[in-house]
């Protein structure tokens, strides 16, 4: 079993997809370890996204990130990380395949619905930013 985290950002919240982004993943055979709506402070996004600290696209970034509720989820799979990145598409939802969570509900590259770990390290340690290592566990999660 593998851990990931699925963000659903501002504009799939506030665009009501919170519901059918969750039953997605659920149908693609992911358990819901971890589950939480929240307010992203600026300097959780900036440490949320700090590989990307210093690109063009940055600060956007993180004013998109921090401009509503976000939802966050630990999920659990085989193989977690990258079949959760094969549903949720290309980073750009114009590039993104047919069915795809961006395909089917993002607005552009920056506005993109959701946010999928992009390595089994990763995954952890996303998850671990949301949840506690106790919440986790008592949720069922072997890290
Ligand atoms: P990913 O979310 O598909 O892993 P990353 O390259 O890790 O894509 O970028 C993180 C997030 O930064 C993207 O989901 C998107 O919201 C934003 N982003 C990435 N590239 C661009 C860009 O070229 N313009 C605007 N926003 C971008
Ligand atoms: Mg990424």
């Amino acid at each position: 079993m593998e851990l990931t985290c699925l963000l659903v950002k501002p504009d799939g919240v506030a665009d009501a997809h919170i519901g059918e982004i969750v039953a997605k993943v659920e149908r693609e055979g992911f358990t819901v370890r971890g589950l939480r709506l929240l307010v992203l402070t600026r300097s959780h996004a900036e440490a949320f996204y700090a590989i990307h600290h210093g690109r063009p696209f940055f600060e956007d970034l993180v004013e998109y990130m921090t401009g509503g509720p976000i939802v966050a989820l630990a999920l659990e799979r085989e193989d977690a990380v990258s079949h959760l990145r094969t549903v949720i598409g290309a980073t750009n939802p114009a590039e993104a395949a047919e069915g795809t969570i961006r395909a089917l509900y993002g607005r552009d590259i920056g506005t993109n619905t959701v946010h999928g770990s992009d390595s089994v390290e990763n995954g952890i340690r996303e998850a671990l930013f949301f949840f506690s290592e106790r919440e986790l566990a008592e949720s069922g999660t072997v890290i």
